[in-house]
């Protein structure tokens, strides 16, 4: 019986200079792989930095929502001194007796919680500062020191933080009003 021959099994069988019969990738394929997969890669990379972005941007709303609450549940467990104002631009001092049965004056209690409000927030927020002010124009302020509190019925709570890790005022705040 005749059969054709591979080419493969001739080479075998001259056994010529030690040629095999292996198929191999040529470096042209080979570099071409390699570009393929790192755009891959690249992409998968950018797409988990974007990911990283988003979770952070979420969990700094998160904490810029209960900061707040928490300032406000404070004036309301703390209303005698809420109506007398004393939270409206309050100075930010620790006062040890408020967290122990010798207790404080509603007044220290307002100084006292915004020492605690404000330590918070410098621990929540990278950059982050806050004010509780009367203010009829809440949306407006650009840091403690430039709050823009200019009186009023309501209360607002304002808070700033340097979202984009600058240094620099260039970010995005937050201002709640509130009714007392
Ligand atoms: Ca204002
Ligand atoms: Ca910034």
């Amino acid at each position: 019986m005749r059969y054709r021959e591979s080419a493969c099994l001739r080479l075998k069988r001259r056994n010529l200079q030690g040629r095999t019969c292996q198929r191999g990738f040529t470096l042209l394929e080979v570099l071409i792989a390699v570009v393929i997969l790192s755009v891959g890669l690249l992409g998968l990379a950018a797409l988990q930095a974007t990911s990283l972005k988003s979770n952070h941007h979420s969990l700094t709303r998160s904490q810029i929502a209960i900061l707040s609450y928490d300032m406000i549940d404070r004036m309301r467990a703390n209303r005698p001194a809420m109506i007398l104002g004393d939270y409206d631009l309050s100075t930010s001092t620790e006062n040890s007796n408020c967290t122990t049965v010798t207790g404080c004056t509603p007044t220290e209690m307002a100084d006292h919680d915004y020492f605690e409000w404000t330590t918070l927030i410098r621990r929540a927020l990278p950059g982050g500062q806050g004010v509780v002010c009367r203010d009829a124009t809440g949306s407006d302020g650009w840091s403690v020191a430039d709050h823009q509190c200019d009186g009023g019925a309501e209360f607002v709570v304002k808070l700033w933080w340097d979202e984009n890790g600058n240094g620099l005022s260039d970010d995005p705040a937050f201002f709640m009003s509130f009714q007392p």
